[in-house]
């Protein structure tokens, strides 16, 4: 990665928080490891823009197994039609485990972004809900901010990769920017699926980069 990047790029850094750190209640594997290095890009100012999601749910969301009786979490069901993975109770509004994880230096981002508030539905990614009415997919806006600042690529690091970084990025690329995940500055939920998360990106034509912790 340059050391400027242009100022037609933003950086998004999705769901740096300590519910998906190890011993968190949602943890990404090594999803610590990413920290010191999203510290650091920050501080070097690199993009213009830096957009921090936050994923932030009220108790008792929809996405929590603990709102279905009889489920467990990391099952799939079926909710308004549409495929669900549920999941541990994470993230809930104004909780420490929801903060933006507090050894990073935000002052760099211009944007904080939360998501997942809706009590019914789940939003991965950052641009778009997971789903609406009439198969639609509610917008949060950020095409719209990132446009109208003169924005057209976005690199996007953070967790979970093979989640809501993957649902970003898909999304970015959906929406007519150029989209590069920055692999070593993101881990996933599950350990394992990295080749086939690689080959996911590559056949949506979103890059692959790394940070690369330059002097
Ligand atoms: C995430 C599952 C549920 C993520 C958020 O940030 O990737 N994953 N909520
Ligand atoms: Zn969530």
């Amino acid at each position: 990665m340059p050391n400027a990047m242009p100022p037609n790029a933003a950086l998004i850094v999705v769901d740096v928080q300590p519910d998906f750190m190890p011993g968190g209640a949602l943890a990404c594997h090594e999803g610590d490891a990413i920290v010191p290095g999203i510290d650091r890009l920050l501080r070097r100012r690199r993009f213009r823009h830096v957009v921090a999601t936050q994923d932030w749910h009220p108790a008792g969301h929809a996405s929590f197994a603990s709102a279905h009786p009889g489920t467990a979490p990391f099952q799939r069901i079926e909710l308004h039609g549409q495929p669900q993975t549920l999941w541990p109770d994470h993230c809930v509004q104004g909780t420490p485990g929801a903060a933006l994880h507090p050894a990073i230096d935000w002052s760099a981002a211009d944007l904080v972004l939360r998501k997942g508030s809706d009590p019914q539905v789940d939003s991965y990614s950052a641009f778009r809900e997971n789903h609406g009415p009439q198969g639609t997919r509610p917008p949060t806006g950020l095409a719209g901010w990132l446009r109208e600042r003169g924005v057209d690529e976005v690199a996007v690091c953070g967790l979970a990769r093979d989640v809501c970084v993957l649902w970003t990025a898909q999304d970015a690329v959906a929406l007519g920017f150029r989209a590069t995940v920055l692999w070593d500055l993101s881990r996933p939920v599950a350990a394992g699926g990295d080749e086939a998360l690689r080959e996911t990106l590559r056949q949506a034509g979103i890059g692959i980069a790394e940070a690369a912790t330059a002097p």
